[in-house]
């Protein structure tokens, strides 16, 4: 681990103290556990994943599943439709779907936050190329995307292990304590958001993460910053979840109610493909408030990013070229095409 980056710490001995758990949550913003599933579990659960990768043609042909091996010809994000294409099919995996609904996810976040839960509808599974590096998910708090309410807990494993070279997730202990959603920029990376961790006085910006291994999850509720680390492997794919949790009762915001946007499904597309029913639909039962989702966040980065690529940054050209390309919707393309026109560049 680079001297920068120090340890998570493990809260396994906590598991049967809710008060504990409770405690350490509110001082640290995280809570973090070895092995809180059977690895096993993931195991069977990336071996399906897996296979789906290497059936869309993003895995070395022939090589185990298991391994990972891109094939480096390929590297796709979210924003791109060749992205979507293949993540849509592992989209469609009813047991990915399942995985957030798992006892020991459940059972751990009811701890935690000492109330009843519910997994939001809408599950993440993030599939990362390697030599990638300018696409990796920037600093962010999480509430800018998924919003609804501050108490929400994201879950973050990776499916399989995921050493530091790979790209895991990396967190600020006590960030959360900031009680306020920081101002987000234009990033090119996933989610299109970043933040000045080194901009707050209130702020002390050491970050933690782990060399984590099949069965290991990162929680954290929805003001703490965060970022992925770079895939530095020279070929291998990660694989990970990351999922979010509400109180029961509390606000979801609309979105959440549906599949995760880069697999440009819906429900009707994706559950021909289950053979359970008991999921499906599962939170029309359940207590929620749901909300309107506020776009400012996303407004506000993309406005940045027009200004930028007037400037001539490299990397706000780069987004924009993407979203016209792609016509990804939600966002002020024309703006981006007359802009385009204008600099005289090719989207
Ligand atoms: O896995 C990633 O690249 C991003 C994950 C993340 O930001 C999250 O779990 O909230
Ligand atoms: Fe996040």
């Amino acid at each position: 681990m680079s001297s920068e980056l120090k340890e998570l710490r493990a809260s396994n001995d906590a598991l049967p103290d809710a008060a504990e758990l409770q405690r350490r949550l509110a001082a640290e913003g995280y809570l973090f556990f070895k092995r809180l599933v059977a690895p096993e579990k993931l195991w069977r659960l990336r071996q399906e994943m897996m296979s789906v990768i290497q059936d869309v043609g993003w895995l070395i042909a022939g090589s185990d599943p298991m391994q990972g091996i891109a094939d480096i010809n390929m590297r796709y994000t979210e924003g791109d439709n060749e992205y979507s294409a293949g993540y849509a099919e592992v989209y469609k995996i009813e047991n990915f779907h399942r995985s957030a609904h798992w006892r020991e996810y459940l059972e751990v976040v009811e701890k935690m936050t000492g109330s009843a839960i519910m997994p939001h509808p809408q599950k993440v599974a993030r599939i990362w190329f390697p030599k990638y590096t300018e696409h990796t998910t920037p600093t962010h708090q999480d509430f800018v995307h998924f919003q609804g309410s501050f108490d929400n807990i994201t879950c973050w494993a990776p499916i399989g292990d995921c050493p530091v070279a790979l790209g895991g997730l990396a967190v600020i202990p006590g960030s959360h304590k900031v009680q306020r959603v920081l101002d987000h920029h234009f990033s090119l990376g996933a989610g299109g958001l970043i933040v000045d961790e080194t901009a707050h006085e209130d702020i002390d910006p050491v970050w933690h993460t782990a060399d984590y291994e099949a069965g290991d999850a990162l929680f954290f509720p929805a003001l703490t910053i965060h970022r992925a680390l770079p895939n530095y492997t020279d070929d291998r794919l990660r694989l990970s979840l990351d999922n979010r949790y509400m109180l029961e009762g509390d606000r979801i915001a609309k979105h959440m109610l549906q599949p995760h946007g880069p697999s440009q499904l819906t429900w009707e597309e994706i559950y021909p493909h289950w053979q359970r029913e008991e999921l499906k639909y599962y939170w029309r039962e359940r207590d929620i408030t749901v909300v309107e989702r506020d776009m400012s966040f996303s407004e506000k980065g993309f406005a940045e990013a027009l200004a930028l690529a007037r400037g001539g940054d490299e990397d706000a050209l780069y987004m924009l070229k993407r979203a016209v390309k792609n016509g990804k919707d939600g966002l002020n393309l024309a703006a981006a095409v007359t802009l385009l026109n204008e600099l005289g560049v090719e989207a």
